[in-house]
C-alpha cells in the first residue's frame, strides 16, 4: 500500500456491472490502464488489504492510492483528466445525467439480475468459474463458479425479483428498451455526441448483463438494435475525449419517457427508503456516533412495478447515490432552478424537488457512514 505502481491498475471483470461503467469511462477519456481480473489472488493481495471487503471495480492509481465505488473513481479521474468533461455544465442535462446514473446504478440491477440468473444461468456459472478458478477447467471450474455465484444468484429476492414480479420486470425492461431505442435511433449518446455521466450509469447494466450475457444480448439486438449499437459505441468510443453536448441545454424529448419511468418506478422506493433510514438512525443506538455500522439493508418494504407488488430490501446506499442529484439541485442558482423544475415537471417528477430530508451519508474507508 502506498507504493508506486506502473500506471492505473483496474481490478475488474467483463461480467461485472460497475466494471463496465468505469471501463467505458476510461476508454472515452483515453486514460492508460491495465485491467486485472478479480481472481482469488487479486482479492487476497490487493482488494481486501486495500478496500477491506470483497468488491470490484477497484482502481489503484500510479501513486498507489486506492479508489472504489464507480462514482468516486470517475469523480477522482475527472479532476485528473479534465479534458472533455462528462458532466454537462447546464442544469437540465446535468440533472438528467445524474438522475439516470442513479437509475442505471441502483434500479436497473433488478432487470439485470433477473435476466442474468433466470435466463443466462449456465453462461453466468461458466463465467464465474473462470474468475474463481482460472487455473481449472471443465467440471471443476464449473463447481467453483457455482460456489462463488451463490451470493449473487441468491440476491434476487432482496432486490424484489420473485415469481410475483418477474413478468412485470420484463415488461418494464422491454418498455425501457423501446424508449431508449427511439432515442438512440437519432442521438449517439444521451445528450449529443459526447457521453455523459448518465450514459456511463446506464451502460453498467446494459453492457455486462444485458448485452454480453447471450440470451439478453439476443433480446436487445432483436427489439432494440439502436440500444445495442449505443452499447458498442460506449465500449469503443467513436470520438474519445471528443464530441459535444447539445446546444442550449437541450434534453431531447425522447428522454422524457425514460425519466418518467424512473420517477414512476424508482422514486417512490427512494422516498420510502429515506423515511426508513431516518427512522433507523433515530432508533439505533450508536448510529449517530458511528459506532454502529450502517448495514447493507435495513429491513424490507413493498414496491410496485408495472402493477405487480412484492417486498424488497431497503438499501441505504441508494440514498448516498441520490445525494448526487439532490446536491446538484441544491447548488442551482435562482435562474437555473426553474429550468431543472421544468425538466422534472415534464417527466412527472415535480415532487422530486421536495424530496424528504434524511440523515446525510458519506463513505469512510470504503464503507457507508453518517456524514
Ligand atoms: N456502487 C458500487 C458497487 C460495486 C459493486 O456492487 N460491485 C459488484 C460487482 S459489479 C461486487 O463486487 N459486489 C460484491 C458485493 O457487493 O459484495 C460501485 O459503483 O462500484
Amino acid at each position: 500500500m502506498g507504493t508506486m505502481t506502473e500506471g492505473y491498475e483496474f481490478y475488474a471483470s467483463e461480467t461485472s456491472y460497475f466494471s463496465g461503467k468505469v471501463r467505458a469511462y476510461l476508454r472515452y477519456k483515453r486514460i492508460p490502464f491495465v485491467e486485472y481480473l478479480n481472481t482469488p489472488d487479486a482479492y487476497r493481495t490487493v482488494i481486501l488489504p486495500r478496500v477491506g471487503w470483497p468488491v470490484i471495480p477497484v482502481m489503484v492509481t500510479p501513486e498507489g492510492e486506492t479508489l472504489q465505488d464507480s462514482s468516486d473513481i470517475i469523480d477522482a479521474l475527472e479532476l485528473r483528466f479534465p479534458e472533455a468533461p462528462i458532466y454537462p455544465s447546464t442544469p437540465k442535462q446535468r440533472l438528467a445525467g445524474l438522475l439516470l446514473e442513479v437509475y442505471g446504478d441502483e434500479w436497473l440491477k433488478i432487470p439485470a439480475m433477473h435476466y442474468r440468473w433466470n435466463k443466462n444461468y449456465d453462461f453466468a456459472i461458466g463465467e464465474f468459474g473462470k474468475m474463481a478458478a482460472p487455473e481449472l477447467t471443465g467440471e471443476a471450474q464449473r463447481e467453483a463458479g457455482l460456489k462463488i455465484s451463490k451470493p449473487y444468484a441468491g440476491a434476487l429476492p432482496f432486490l424484489g425479483v420473485t415469481p410475483k414480479t418477474e413478468a412485470a420486470i420484463e415488461k418494464s425492461y422491454e418498455g425501457l428498451l423501446g424508449e431508449l431505442d427511439k432515442h438512440f435511433a437519432v442521438y449517439e449518446f444521451l445528450f449529443g455526441t459526447r457521453p455523459s455521466i448518465g450514459d456511463f450509469g446506464l451502460v453498467g447494466p446494459l453492457y455486462a448483463h444485458q448485452y454480453r450475457d447471450p440470451a439478453s444480448g439476443e433480446l436487445m439486438k432483436r427489439i432494440a438494435p439502436n440500444v445495442a449499437r449505443w452499447v458498442e459505441r460506449m465500449m469503443k468510443p467513436p470520438h474519445p475525449k471528443g464530441g459535444e453536448f447539445l446546444a442550449r441545454d437541450e434534453v431531447p424529448e425522447t428522454l422524457i419517457p425514460v425519466l418518467a419511468r424512473m420517477m414512476r418506478e424508482m422514486i417512490p422506493v427512494l422516498v420510502s427508503t429515506a423515511h426508513h433510514f431516518a427512522k433507523w438512525v433515530a432508533e439505533t443506538p450508536g448510529a449517530k456516533e458511528g459506532t454502529e455500522p450502517i448495514p447493507r439493508a435495513i429491513g424490507t418494504h413493498m414496491f410496485t412495478l408495472e402493477g405487480a407488488r412484492d417486498s424488497r430490501a431497503i438499501f441505504p446506499f441508494d440514498l448516498w447515490m441520490l445525494q448526487r442529484p439532490l446536491d446538484y439541485i441544491a447548488s442551482l442558482t435562482d435562474e437555473e432552478k426553474p429550468r431543472a423544475a421544468e425538466l422534472l415537471a415534464a417527466a412527472g417528477g415535480d415532487t422530486f424537488l421536495d424530496f424528504p430530508s434524511f440523515p446525510r451519508l458519506t463513505r469512510k474507508n470504503f464503507k457507508l457512514a453518517l456524514a
